[in-house]
C-alpha cells in the first residue's frame, strides 16, 4: 500500500497543482478530500496551461482514477465546464467519479458568499464561489448530498424546502433578491444525465485500492495557513486542508497515511484578508508579484507578496507530521541580491517561535529575518542538485534545518518537467 498527501503549508498557491501532477504519473487513484471550486491549480504540460478548480491535478494522467471525495463541497456545474474544457482540449474524463456523500454546492450558496461578503463589516475576502455557506449548511445539517440528486423527485423536494429558507434570508435579513425554484430544477434537470452517471459510494474504492497496495495520491487545496481551526481564522477557509482533513475527508483511518508531502513556495503569498506579517507593500513585493506571475488562478485577482515565512512552514509541519518538503518557485528569486527569511515575530517587545493564535497579536507582529546571499544566476534548466549554485543551496539546506523536514525535490519552473530530485 502506498498513500501519499500532498498540502500547502502557506496560504495556498504554492503550486500544489503541479506536484500532484508530477507525483499523479505513479498514482492509480488521485483523491480530492476538501475545498471546492475556489481552488485553482495550475498544471503545464508541453507549454499547454490547465487551471484545475475541482477536479484533481491528477486528472491529466487518464489511466488513473480521479475521486471528488466525500469532504468536498462541488458545484455540479462548475465541474461540468471544466469536464468539457478539458474534452476540448482533447482528454479523457471517463476516470472521473463524485462521492455520493460529497456536499452540492447550489446556485444559492454562491450567491449567499456574496452577499455575505457585500454586507460583512470585517470581510474574508473569499472567491465567492460559496464555500463557506455550503460548509456552513452541512454541518448545521440542512446540505444536499450528491446521492440524494440521483432520486430527483426527492432533491426537487429537497430543494424547494432549502431555497425557501434561503429566499427568507436573502430578501429579508441581506436585502437580495430571490432565486427562482423552477429555473433552478430546470438547471438541475439540464445536467442530471451527465452527473448521475459519475456518482458512486467512494470510501470502499479508496480503502479497497490501499488493501490492493495500489498508490492513492491525496490532494489538498488551499493550506495549513487557511486552515478552519489552526489557520488564521477568521481569515481562513472552511475546511481543513491537512493531513487530519484526508482522514475525515476521503475516509481513511490515520494509520493508513504514509507520506506527507508539505509544499513550500519559496517566498510567501496570500489572497484576500487578514494579517501577513512579512507582507512586503513596497517596490520588492511589486517585483516578486511581477517575476512570479502572481494572480489568483481563479479570481485573478492580485495576490499579496513577501518574504519567506518560516513560522508558517513550522506550524504547518505541526498540523500535518511532514515527512517531505518540496520547494516551489525558487526560480522567482533568481535575480535578487539578498533575500530574507522570517524565523520569528517580534510582538509587543516579546519573541514568538510560533503563531500566535489572536489576529489582533499576530497583526502587530514584526518579523524576526535571518538574510541569505542571492544567487543571481538563472537555475531553471538545471535538473540536479550539484548544478545549484551554493547560495541557493544554502537557502535550501536552511529550510531544512528550520523545519527539520527534509527537502526532496525542488522545482525550477512551472512546467511538469522542471524538476530537480534531492532523495
Ligand atoms: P473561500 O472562498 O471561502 O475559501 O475564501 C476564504 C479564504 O481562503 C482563501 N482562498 C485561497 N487562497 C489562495 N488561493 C486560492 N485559490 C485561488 C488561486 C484563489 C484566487 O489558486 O489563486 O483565484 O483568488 C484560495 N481559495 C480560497 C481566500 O482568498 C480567503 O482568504
Ligand atoms: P496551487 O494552488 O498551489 O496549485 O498553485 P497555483 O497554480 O494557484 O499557483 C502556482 C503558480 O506557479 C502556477 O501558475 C504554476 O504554473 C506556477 N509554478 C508552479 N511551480 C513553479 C516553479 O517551480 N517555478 C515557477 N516559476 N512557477 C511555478
Ligand atoms: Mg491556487
Amino acid at each position: 500500500m502506498s498513500s501519499q498527501v500532498v498540502v500547502g503549508t502557506q496560504w495556498g498557491d504554492e503550486g500544489k497543482g503541479k506536484i500532484v501532477d508530477v507525483l499523479a504519473e505513479k498514482a492509480d487513484m488521485i483523491v480530492r478530500f476538501q475545498g471546492g471550486d475556489n481552488a485553482g491549480h495550475t498544471v503545464i504540460v508541453n507549454g499547454k496551461k490547465h487551471v484545475l478548480h475541482l477536479l484533481p491535478s491528477g486528472v491529466l494522467h487518464e489511466e488513473a482514477t480521479c475521486i471528488i471525495g466525500p469532504g468536498v463541497v462541488c458545484n455540479p456545474f462548475v465541474l461540468l465546464k471544466e469536464m468539457e474544457q478539458l474534452e476540448k482540449d482533447g482528454l479523457s474524463t471517463k476516470h472521473i467519479i463524485i462521492s455520493d456523500r460529497a456536499q452540492m454546492l447550489m446556485p444559492y450558496h454562491q450567491y449567499q458568499d456574496e452577499l455575505e461578503e457585500q454586507a460583512a463589516s470585517n470581510k474574508i475576502g473569499t472567491t465567492k464561489r460559496g464555500i463557506g455557506p455550503c460548509y456552513a449548511d452541512k454541518y448545521a445539517r440542512h446540505g444536499i448530498r450528491y446521492h440524494e440528486f440521483k432520486d430527483f423527485e426527492h432533491f426537487k423536494v429537497r430543494l424547494k424546502d432549502c431555497l425557501d429558507f434561503k429566499n427568507k434570508l436573502f430578501t429579508a435579513v441581506y436585502g437580495g433578491k430571490a432565486m427562482d425554484y423552477d429555473k433552478m430544477v430546470a438547471d438541475f434537470e439540464a445536467i442530471y444525465d451527465r452527473i448521475v452517471p459519475m456518482i458512486q459510494e467512494t470510501t470502499h474504492l479508496v480503502n479497497e485500492a490501499l488493501d490492493e497496495d495500489k498508490t492513492v495520491l491525496f490532494e489538498g487545496a488551499q493550506a495549513a495557513m487557511l486552515d478552519i481551526n489552526y489557520g488564521t481564522y477568521p481569515y481562513v477557509t472552511s475546511s481543513s486542508p491537512t493531513s487530519a482533513g484526508v482522514t475525515t475527508g476521503a475516509c481513511i483511518a490515520p494509520s493508513r497515511i504514509q507520506t506527507v508531502v508539505g509544499v513550500v513556495k519559496a517566498y510567501s503569498t496570500r489572497v484576500g484578508e487578514g494579517p501577513f506579517v512579512t507582507e512586503l507593500l513596497d517596490e520588492q513585493g511589486e517585483w516578486i508579484r511581477e517575476h512570479g506571475g502572481e494572480y489568483g488562478a481563479t479570481t485573478g485577482r492580485p495576490r499579496r507578496c513577501g518574504w519567506l515565512d518560516l513560522l508558517t512552514v513550522k506550524h504547518a509541519n505541526l498540523m500535518n507530521g511532514l515527512t517531505d518538503i518540496v520547494i516551489t518557485k525558487i526560480d522567482v528569486l533568481d535575480g535578487l541580491d539578498e533575500i530574507k527569511v522570517c524565523v520569528g515575530y517580534e510582538i509587543d517587545g516579546k519573541e514568538y517561535n510560533y503563531i500566535p493564535s489572536d489576529q489582533a497579536d499576530v497583526a502587530k507582529a514584526k518579523p524576526i529575518y535571518k538574510t541569505f546571499k542571492g544567487w543571481k544566476t538563472d537555475i531553471t534548466k538545471m535538473t540536479t542538485v550539484d548544478q545549484l549554485p551554493q547560495e541557493c543551496l544554502d537557502y535550501v539546506h536552511f529550510i531544512e534545518e528550520f523545519t527539520g523536514v527534509r527537502v526532496s525535490m525542488i522545482s525550477v519552473g512551472p512546467d511538469r518537467v522542471n524538476n530537480i530530485y534531492v532523495h
